[in-house]
């Protein structure tokens, strides 16, 4: 798949203030300062997605308009150890609201950073994850920082750890080199 166009179509802060769905829809989720913004705009070749000094920062739902067609969406980071009650459970009703309303939502992709196994907060997104029965890759991000033989040595617990999950694909990327991000975009083309 090519990214021919790409627009921040919406920015959504209230559960249920969401666009009417397109063709299809990928949403992106993963713990704060995993490297999500870093990804989407390593996908999309622009700096869209805005990189926060401040982590847990974004407390929207972005709607990216990708080839007039597809929403990518950019779902608020979550894990972050400094926020408040408050802050999660707006964060829980945000993201359970926008799992239950996206008809057109066929694939999450699922950041995690490939230094460290599946943290609690994972676990939480992958039990949400199959609560709504919606399918997911695993992408494993800032995967330079790791030398060939300890990458390989983290799929491999990955794909373990992964495997009462519905052994999902789990593809390594890093906006650095732009490691695994085509094969990324055809996992995604062929949801
Ligand atoms: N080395 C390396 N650093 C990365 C990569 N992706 C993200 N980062 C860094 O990780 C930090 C968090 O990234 P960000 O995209 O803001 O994370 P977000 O909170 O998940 O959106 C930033 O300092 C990025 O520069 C990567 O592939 N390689
Ligand atoms: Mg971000």
């Amino acid at each position: 798949m090519l990214i021919r166009s790409v627009e921040l179509y919406k920015t959504v802060f209230e559960p249920g203030e969401y666009p009417e769905p397109k063709e299809r829809e990928i949403a992106f989720a993963g713990r704060s300062n995993v490297g999500k913004s870093t990804l989407l705009n390593t996908i999309f070749r622009r700096e869209l997605a805005h990189i926060s000094s401040k982590p847990g920062k974004t407390r929207s739902v972005n709607f990216y308009l990708v080839n007039s067609k597809y929403f990518f969406v950019d779902l608020p980071g979550y894990g972050y150890a400094k926020a408040s009650h408050q802050e999660i459970k707006r964060w829980q009703s945000l993201i359970t609201d926008y799992f239950k309303s996206r008809p057109n939502l066929n694939l999450v992709v699922l950041l995690l950073d490939s230094r460290h196994n599946l943290q609690k907060k994972d676990i939480e997104m992958l039990q949400w994850l199959q609560y709504y029965s919606i399918p997911f890759v695993a992408v494993l991000t800032k995967s330079d920082k790791l030398s060939g033989n300890q990458l390989t040595k983290m799929v491999n617990n990955f794909k373990k750890e992964l495997e009462s999950w519905g052994s999902p694909p789990i593809i390594p990327v890093s906006a650095k080199t732009r490691k695994g991000i085509s094969e990324l975009l055809n996992v995604i083309l062929g949801s």
